[in-house]
């Protein structure tokens, strides 16, 4: 398999979100192998850096020369730097690489702590910046290094041309921090011809997040190491950077944390929905007399993706498996999005129980009721006692239902309704995955004679 390989030189951030642990992340979920040359050793969590402890310039040499000198790394990131040695010893290795390298200038830490001590700021200037391909400041990092103030967006092509003139070849203003009036977010890309990119993003509520600098760099480093051109790769890492941000994560009791890993595990997580799905199906449907637990209305099978927040996050058959004489046959594919009513149900439960993802809804007849109460944990609610404004609101009744049920007995297998007014009565059968139901689906037929 061919991997290709990037460098990131940065400090390391225990609670994980930030530094040389945030871009690990990234840079895997980007399909790329990353080495790490670690420059400091953080003592942090997600409200407080407690304590730095850089490491000689000594060891960080020797860390970059033993990767540079056996692995082909194909671009290089630098983030905290800390100290003039350190600054030093990075750029004397990489002066004169032909390598493309991304300089996050990283001067404070999001809560608070100066992680490029004042007096080196000069240092970091004039030998960090003109080696570097493309340089990454916010608004407040950007000020710092171009000796001006921000007031509005004309500013910020100012202090990035500015920072190209300190020997930056490309200068990315991430505009996160910066408040403008119409509430959007502006990063500005100038490239190395002059041009100004500038991208416009809805400001999201979240308004601090650990790691989220972090993030944006390494994803240049891997676009950049996957040979995308410049802006390309600073877009596609504002796009990356954007979505771990929707999803970042309250780990600690301090500031949320980006996500770096969210959109390839969600992606994954579809595929194997959707493979695990398929399997199921076509055991259910092999299975002897499944037709006759089939109701009036059909059957669906479902299976949701972790965390899934609505019915575009659980797939189901699209359509329903009917009953066609002796035989079950689903009507067509499976697909996200497939089911309303089933997919509504393991909605409500995974409200209860995150891991129970799948579900399937069967005949409720007394034969049928008979063996799973039999076999499983059985839990119910009437359709009698669903109050009016819940009736008079399509498709709460099931949500509705199932949070009631599960009220009784949180830690049910089975949950059943007897019907109402033009509803049939319906048992619904969880589990974790859909061949745990369909395993359940065979234990209810096995002592039943037809
Ligand atoms: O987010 C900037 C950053 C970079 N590197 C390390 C950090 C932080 C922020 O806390 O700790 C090691």
């Amino acid at each position: 398999m061919l991997v290709l390989a990037a460098l990131t030189i940065a400090g390391s951030d225990c609670s994980g979100g930030a530094g040389i642990q945030a871009d690990m992340k990234t840079m895997s979920a980007l399909g790329i192998y990353s080495c790490t040359v670690i420059t400091a050793i953080t003592a942090q969590n997600t409200s407080n850096v407690d304590h730095i402890h850089p490491l000689s310039a000594d060891i960080i040499k020797k860390q970059i020369m033993s990767v540079l000198t056996d692995i082909q790394i194909h671009a290089i990131k630098i983030g905290m730097v800390y100290n003039s040695e350190i600054i030093t010893a990075i750029s004397d290795i990489l002066k004169n690489m032909k390598i493309p390298i991304v300089l996050d200038p990283i001067i404070s830490a999001g809560t608070g702590a100066q992680l490029l001590r004042k007096e080196f700021l000069s240092d970091f200037k004039t030998k960090l910046l003109p080696i570097c391909d493309v340089v990454t400041p916010n608004t407040h990092e950007a000020e710092k290094l171009s000796g001006t103030k921000i007031k509005n967006e004309n500013d910020i092509k100012k202090t990035a041309l500015k920072i190209q003139n300190l020997g930056a070849k490309n200068v990315v203003v991430k505009g996160g921090h910066f408040k403008n009036d119409d509430d959007t977010i502006v990063d500005t890309i100038l490239n190395d011809h002059g041009k100004f990119t500038v991208i416009k993003n809805p400001r999201m509520k979240i308004v601090e997040t650990h790691g989220s600098g972090c993030n944006f760099s390494a994803a240049v480093t891997a676009f950049l190491a996957l040979k995308f051109p410049m802006v390309k790769a600073c877009l596609m890492a504002n796009k990356y950077v954007h979505d771990s941000i929707v999803n970042t994560v309250k780990i600690g009791k301090g500031i949320p944390v980006n996500n770096p890993i969210s959109t390839m595990y969600e992606q994954s997580c579809r595929y194997k929905v959707i493979e695990e799905l398929t399997k199921a199906v076509d055991q259910l449907i092999s299975i002897k007399n499944f037709e006759k637990l089939i109701p009036e209305t059909q059957s669906n099978i479902v299976y949701a993706i972790p965390n899934a927040k609505n019915i575009q996050d659980v797939a189901g058959v699209n359509g329903r498996i009917v009953k066609a004489g002796d035989r079950s046959i689903p009507t067509s594919g499976i697909r996200f999005g497939a089911s309303r009513h089933v997919a509504s149900s393991i909605l409500e439960y995974m409200k209860t129980n995150q891991l129970v993802r799948s579900a399937l809804n069967i005949k409720n007849d007394r034969r049928i009721l008979d063996e799973c109460n039999r076999l499983f944990r059985v839990t119910h609610y009437e359709r009698i006692w669903e109050p009016s404004t819940i009736k008079n609101r399509e498709g709460r009744s099931i949500s509705w239902g199932v949070s009631r049920a599960l009220s009784k007995d949180p830690d049910a297998e089975i949950i059943y309704h007897r019907g109402d007014v033009g509803k049939e009565p319906m048992i619904i059968i969880f589990g974790q995955n859909p061949q745990e139901v369909v395993d359940k689906v065979k234990r209810i037929l096995n002592n039943m004679k037809f």
